[in-house]
């Protein structure tokens, strides 16, 4: 069988200024397609990305979250150790961080975060004109998060910085993120810094990683490197799906609409969006050996791009797949990836954007766009740089 290959790069700014278009044009491709601008293989169906991204045995991720095939090239820091390993060392990891993050720990997080989200908010609408990337989808979780995870008030931004470089890293190694590393060089030490015992504040989730250290379940160096994997991944993601989901509301006032009379709804709101416009589109794998994906033969060491955006927009699975609804029975979204590597921090995110949803429901009447939103063009995530807007 010949390989369907596509002259599509997921890196280019055509493709990210509209990447639903482009996945329909993959999905009518076939079920796996050669993208040769990259020399990557890539699925983009849900029941696809399912059984790539559920098949840890031979779709491996210790070959890297990104574009980048740590089996041939060095990586550019030193790997996630539950991101970029597989079973069974990430088996140990993982149930570290899934003890840690509970479901108590999320119930006693829930009134602050509120407290938080309503000031947030009723400061944004006496302000009126806002951004509204500035004013809530970065201003919420950057504040909520590191308070959470115990990481001291200042030089914060340094976050966001980190976030773009993990990001940025996970597509190609291009001009842009050569330089953007070069600027930012000394980023990476700040946040290490931030990771050490010492550094995080008492009672927070960072103090209850190294809880796990003295318990004997990690080392302290593991434990330095999971407070990292909060560091890298827990801000950037919610910044990006909660302005996403805002600005889904905001295009769509017979939906803002219902919400607001009903704010109960924010919760699902945030789930369907992150269906909708997910702020991972994709997440790549690594073949350990030889295998097939419906027909198609894959070689050994070869990257495997699954695109989640397109899974949530898959006609197979959803009905109206290109219709925000935020009263959509929404069970089964892969928007956080799936299987074991399933976003960890999911119930994090999933707190943030109904929290800040809902405060934005039970104090604004209606949301109005003022001016195109601009997306920002990290080559991992995909979020907004700017959403001017009216709070009424
Ligand atoms: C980590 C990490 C970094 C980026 C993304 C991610 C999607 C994890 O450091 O573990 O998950």
């Amino acid at each position: 069988m010949t390989r369907v290959t596509s002259s599509l790069d997921p890196f280019s700014p055509e493709f990210r200024a509209d990447p639903y278009a482009a996945y329909e044009e993959l999905r009518a491709l076939g079920p796996v397609v050669w993208l040769e601008q990259h020399d990557i293989w890539c699925v983009h169906h849900y029941a696809t990305c399912q059984k790539v991204l559920s098949d840890y045995a031979v779709f491996s991720n210790a070959g890297g979250g990104g574009i980048g095939n740590y089996f041939v090239e060095k990586p550019w820091r030193k790997p996630s150790i539950i991101l970029e390993v597989d079973p069974p060392e990430h088996t140990r990891t993982r149930s570290v961080m899934n003890r840690v993050l509970s479901p108590r720990v999320f119930r006693e997080l829930r009134a602050g975060f509120e407290e938080v989200a309503a000031g947030m908010v009723s400061e944004a609408l006496a302000k009126g004109e806002i951004d509204g990337v500035w004013d809530l989808s970065r201003r919420f979780p950057l504040k909520v998060f590191p308070d959470s995870v115990g990481v001291e008030d200042e030089g914060r931004d340094n976050l966001l910085i980190y976030g773009a470089m993990v990001f940025g890293a996970f597509g190609p190694v291009g001009d842009w993120y050569k330089s953007f590393m070069a600027e930012h060089a000394d980023v990476s030490d700040w946040i290490i810094a931030r990771c050490q015992r010492d550094r995080l504040a008492p009672g927070g989730i960072g103090q209850m990683i190294y809880e796990a250290a003295d318990r004997g379940e990690i080392t302290d160096e593991e434990a330095m490197m999971l407070v990292r994997t909060f560091l890298s991944a827990g801000v950037d993601t919610t910044v990006d799906s909660i302005g996403l989901c805002l600005k889904a509301l905001a295009e769509r006032p017979d939906q803002y609409a219902l919400l607001r009379a009903d704010p109960s709804l924010a919760r699902n709101a945030f789930e369907e969006a992150t269906r909708y416009d997910s702020s991972s589109q994709s997440i790549f794998r690594t073949t350990l050996c030889e295998t097939e994906i419906e027909g198609q033969k894959i070689g050994k060491h070869e990257k495997v791009m699954s695109f989640l955006g397109s899974a949530g927009r898959d006609p197979e699975r959803w009905e109206d797949p290109d219709t925000f609804d935020i009263t959509r029975k929404i069970k089964g979204q892969i928007g956080y990836g799936v299987g074991i590597h399933g976003c960890v921090g999911q119930m994090f995110a999933r707190l943030e954007g109904e929290v800040l949803i809902r405060a934005v429901a039970e104090q604004v009447e209606r949301l109005e766009l003022t001016g195109t939103p601009e997306f920002r063009l990290n080559p991992g995530l995909r979020g907004l740089d700017k959403m001017p807007m009216r709070l009424h």
